[in-house]
Order: C-alpha cells, then sequence, then structure tokens
C-alpha cells in the first residue's frame, strides 16, 4: 500500500542557465547550450531537470526579476530554442521543472510601469503601494537584500513593497486580477508540455492587514518582518485556489521555496490530502552555521544540530507529507566546502554528504555540480561578484556603514550565493569549455582538475558515485518509501540511520569528520550484514558490522536483511 508517485521516486537536477553552458559565445550560459548537454544528464541518470529562470528579465536578480512571463530571456535564447531544449529533455525521458517566480515581478514589467504611472490606473493594485508615514517608508521592514523593503516612487508621491531588491515589486495577491494572471501563465506553460514548478518564495505571497511594523534590534532602523508575510494568512487558500484552477488538471511536480517554515507548517503546504503542493524546501539545515546576527555572521555548524533537524523532517512528516532533500542550488554555497572538507577529503566528503542525504525519504535534488564536487571561490575583490545581495550588503556596511572590508570578504567566501554560480566546469580548456568568450562571471580556477571530463573518465570519481545513487534509487523501493530511524543519536562524529520497508533493512553510516571514528551497531540489529551496498572507499572484507573503524568521510551503506 505504497503511495507511488512519479515524483517521490525521480531524481531532480537543478540548472542555472546562466552558469550551465554556453553556446554562442558571449560569455552567457543560453538554452541551446543547456541543449547539448543533455546527453551528460542522461548519462547521470538524473529524471527530472529544474531550470531557474529563463524569461524576460533585465536581470538584476539573474532572472528572478521578471519583466515578461512569456517571453525567453533574449540572452538565453529564442522560443523555439526552448521547445527543442524540452522535446529533446523529454525524447531522453528527462522531465522539465521551471521556476515560477511571482511573488514579484520586475519594475520593467508591463503590469509595473503601467501601476507606477497614477493612482487610478488599471494595473495600480496589481502592486503594493503605501503612503509613507511620518515623513519616511510606510513601516520598517528590512529587505532581503539589505535596506528598507520600500521604494519611494515620486510619479505618484508613494511607495512600493519589495522584499528583495528594489527592481523586484511584490505583487499584491489580494487581487483577483493578479492572481488569474498567475493562473494564466501557468497554464500557458503547463499547455507547453513541461512537468511542474518550483515556486520561488511562495510562502511570501499573503502579508498580514495593515503591513504593521516589525521589531528592530536596538540602534537598527530597519527590522526583519517575517511574522507579517511568511506563511501568511490567506496562503493555503490562495495554494488550494491554485491547485483546484491549474495544478490538478495536469501530471506534474510541484515544490514550493518556503523559507521558515517548520514541520508544522510543512504539513500545510504538502501534506496528502491537503491540495496544495507535493513538496516544500525547507531551511532550517540550511542556518546551522548562521549566528545570532544572521546568515552573514557565519559560525561552526554542530552535528548534533544537523541530526535533529534532518531527524525531525523525517520523522515529522513520514506517511504526511513528502520532503524534499538539498543541501545546494543556486543560493547556497558549495556543500563539500561548507559540510566536508575541499582540501584533504574532497572527494571522500562529497561523497559521504551524497550517501548522507540521498539515503533519507525524500525527493533528492542535485544542483548543477555539486556531482563533480564542485567547491566554493574566494575572490580577492568585491568587484569580482556579481550577486546583488552581496553589492547590496557591501554598499550598506562597508561603503556606507564604515565595516571592516576583510571581515565581511571573509563571509562572503563562505556564504555568498556566487559560491554556486561560478560556471558548470565541464573540462580543463580555457574557462573549463563552459564558454569560448569570456564567462559573465569569473570561473573557480580549479577547474583544470575538477572538471566533468576528468570524472566521466574516473570510475571512482564523484560523479559516478552519484550516478551510483540515482541508479541504486531506481532499482531499490526502500530508498524511496523505506521507514527512516537515527540510531547512535549522540556520537559526536558518526551521522548513522536506518531504512526499513517490510522485511528489509538498511543501514546507513556516515563519518563527517577527517578523523577516524569508532561505530557500534546498537542492539536489535542483525550483526551481519546481507550486502555491502555502497561505500566511499575500497570495499571490506567482513560483513561483520557489530563494531567498524571508520575512515575519514567514510560511508558505508548495507543491507541488514
Ligand atoms: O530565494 C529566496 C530566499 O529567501 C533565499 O534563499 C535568498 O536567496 C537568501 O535568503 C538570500 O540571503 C529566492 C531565489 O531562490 C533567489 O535566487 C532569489 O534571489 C529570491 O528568491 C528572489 O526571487
Ligand atoms: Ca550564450
Amino acid at each position: 500500500n505504497l503511495d507511488r508517485k512519479w515524483w517521490k521516486e525521480a531524481v531532480v537536477y537543478q540548472v542555472y542557465p546562466r552558469s550551465f553552458m554556453d553556446a554562442n559565445g558571449d560569455g552567457v550560459g543560453d538554452l541551446k547550450g543547456i541543449t547539448a548537454r543533455l546527453d551528460y544528464l542522461k548519462e547521470l541518470g538524473v529524471d527530472v531537470v529544474w531550470l531557474s529562470p529563463i524569461y524576460q528579465s533585465p536581470n538584476d536578480d539573474n532572472g528572478y526579476d521578471i519583466s515578461n512571463y512569456r517571453n525567453i530571456m533574449s540572452e538565453f535564447g529564442t522560443m523555439a530554442d526552448f521547445d527543442e531544449m524540452l522535446a529533446e529533455m523529454h525524447k531522453r525521458g528527462i522531465k522539465l521543472v521551471m521556476d515560477l517566480v511571482v511573488n514579484h515581478s520586475s519594475d520593467e514589467h508591463p503590469w509595473f510601469i503601467e501601476s507606477r504611472k497614477s493612482k487610478d490606473n488599471p494595473y495600480r493594485d496589481y502592486y503594493i503601494w503605501r503612503p509613507g508615514k511620518d515623513g519616511g517608508e510606510p513601516n520598517n521592514w528590512v529587505s532581503f537584500f539589505s535596506g528598507s523593503a520600500w521604494q519611494y516612487d515620486e510619479a505618484t508621491d508613494e511607495y512600493y513593497l519589495h522584499l528583495f531588491s528594489k527592481k523586484q515589486p511584490d505583487l499584491n495577491w489580494e487581487n483577483k486580477e493578479v492572481r488569474d494572471e498567475v493562473f494564466d501563465l501557468m497554464t500557458f506553460w503547463l499547455d507547453k508540455g513541461i512537468d511542474g514548478f518550483r515556486m520561488d518564495v511562495i510562502n511570501c505571497v499573503s502579508k498580514v492587514e495593515g503591513l504593521p511594523d516589525a521589531t528592530p534590534a536596538p540602534h537598527e532602523k530597519y527590522a526583519w518582518g517575517g511574522e507579517f508575510f511568511t506563511n501568511g494568512p490567506k496562503v493555503h487558500d490562495w495554494l488550494k485556489e491554485m491547485n483546484n484552477r491549474v495544478l490538478s488538471r495536469y501530471d506534474i511536480m510541484t515544490v514550493g521555496e518556503t523559507g521558515g517554515v517548520t514541520t508544522s507548517d510543512a504539513k500545510l503546504y504538502a501534506g496528502y490530502n491537503r491540495g496544495e503542493l507535493n513538496m516544500v524546501f525547507q531551511f532550517e539545515h540550511t542556518d546551522v552555521d548562521a549566528g545570532p546576527g544572521g546568515k552573514w555572521d557565519v559560525v561552526p555548524w554542530k552535528l548534533s544540530d544537523l541530526k535533529s533537524i534532518m531527524s525531525r523532517w523525517q520523522n515529522d512528516l513520514y506517511e504526511k507529507a513528502w520532503n524534499s532533500l538539498y543541501l545546494n542550488n543556486h543560493d547556497q554555497p558549495r556543500s563539500v566546502s561548507r559540510f566536508g572538507d575541499d582540501k584533504n577529503y574532497r572527494v571522500e566528503s562529497a561523497k559521504m554528504l551524497a550517501t548522507f542525504l540521498h539515503l533519507q525519504q525524500g525527493t533528492p535534488f542535485i544542483y548543477q555540480g555539486e556531482e563533480l564536487g564542485m567547491t566554493n571561490v574566494a575572490f580577492s575583490s568585491v568587484d569580482d561578484y556579481k550577486d546583488v545581495e552581496i553589492h547590496n550588503l557591501w554598499r550598506e556596511r562597508i561603503v556606507e556603514g564604515g565595516g571592516d572590508p576583510v571581515s565581511l570578504l571573509h563571509a562572503i567566501h563562505a556564504k555568498g550565493r556566487d559560491n554556486a554560480r561560478t560556471p558548470m566546469q565541464w573540462d580543463a580548456s580555457e574557462n573549463a569549455g563552459f564558454t569560448r568568450g569570456t564567462p559573465w562571471i569569473r570561473m573557480n580556477p580549479n577547474y583544470v582538475a575538477i572538471n566533468a571530463e576528468a570524472a566521466l573518465k574516473d570510475p571512482t570519481s564523484v560523479f559516478h558515485y552519484y550516478k551510483k545513487l540515482v541508479d541504486l534509487r531506481h532499482h531499490h523501493l526502500i530508498m524511496v518509501y523505506g521507514k527512516y530511524d537515527l540510531i547512535l543519536p549522540e556520537h559526536p562524529q558518526i551521522y548513522a540511520y536506518t531504512r526499513t520497508l517490510g522485511d528489509e533493512i538498511w543501514l546507513v553510516i556516515c563519518n563527517f569528520y577527517g578523523d577516524p571514528a569508532h561505530f557500534e551497531l546498537p542492539a536489535g540489529l542483525p550483526t551481519t550484514a546481507r550486502e555491502l551496498i555502497l561505500s566511499n572507499y575500497d570495499a571490506r572484507d567482513s560483513l561483520l558490522v557489530s563494531e567498524l573503524s571508520l575512515r575519514p568521510y567514510e560511508a558505508l551503506v548495507y543491507k541488514l536483511s
């Protein structure tokens, strides 16, 4: 009585089009480039591609600021290129999930161009306009990208809300015409035959009435207003409306990007029979290295936090909702640099992290280059970074705030989004085979050693390990549907758990450190395994698992029964 669904059994691969493959030599990745590399994805074995935005955009936030939802960004190609890419994906049995960015549009979208013209413009109410208060902004919310979340607009002497950059005005979902527009554009793409949506910050669309002030930290002007716009009062009504009017008419997969959700929230967004989404991206495990000062206040992460967070998501959603599994995306630093050791044990730790993640219950997401063990980059000048978040932060803290540039640069090295956005490393030739021109952002210089061509040739590469993980998932229902149970919760070095489906039990053991570790099997489990299913070192001679000495970053998957 497994509730089998293709999107539970699939492995998703995220493509960040700007940095994947440049076919025409202008330094920017494009759709023809993606199409040219589909055989690589086929070789990896992934079932679904999630494509970050490819719509027309002035690229203030690399396509997450959309000026036309039904056109392709000219830098990326044409609608004919899109149709060809989709057909070539489907020909290879790969599904396509598109990014849906509808909490906000670009300020260059015709809706906003109209909206700002006058207070009685028919599009005025497509966005969130308010008069100023006491000679300043309507409230004190801080933007995700530094500074006020409000921008003054002279034409009508009012402010508009932008939770992200000032070129990303928030759409007003209270307006039924806005929801109709969103549902129409979704239908447009679904009728083209795409296979689902990843929904950008979808839990921010409903704002609390009155848009109340948040409580600022001492000496701060602006404050985090998340309680007034995350998981807001109407978000579930609107997702049900979306599901009812659009999603339920297609056999598709949906994943909501929902920062700040708890497992109880997730059961509302993605609970079985809730009629909303299939799964959400939670952020608790990506917050483990953020101190009280937030994302840029980088602190060492603790294995005990990772264990309790991941286990809570596994347990709380079991048989109630479905998990997404990810360590990387285009907003996160590279996992091998963050949670592994990209200097001494790059290959071992990348494989260990993959094991830790892919053996859990949920749909795994691989971010481009993760399957090569691509690492963070450390540019020495802020000018080499392209991300609007980094530049706004730098202006606020260094240029205007007079802060210490060296320590902020360190934080950017650790957490900056451009870590994930240096181009894909295809081979050892100039610019890694990504472009024959000048890449839009500098390459990570380590492409000479870390690249797809080398990885494909080396049977012990991170790539071949990921390929094995994908293949295992396709052949073992226990990997998809088995129940998760954490073991050795107090062990300081080892993250271990079992998966159980009917009579079958798998044991997963991961050493998270560069030192050897001692594993002792808890009572009640078979002490001799049937089979070693997977490991990131040479196979062991014995199947005895009662006690094991683990090598640095060693990962083992045994079939116990
Ligand atoms: O991200 C939303 C989000 O909350 C983040 O992960 C964000 O990048 C991070 O908190 C910044 O510190 C989504 C997209 O994934 C991101 O690329 C966009 O910039 C953002 O929405 C706006 O569309
Ligand atoms: Ca190009």
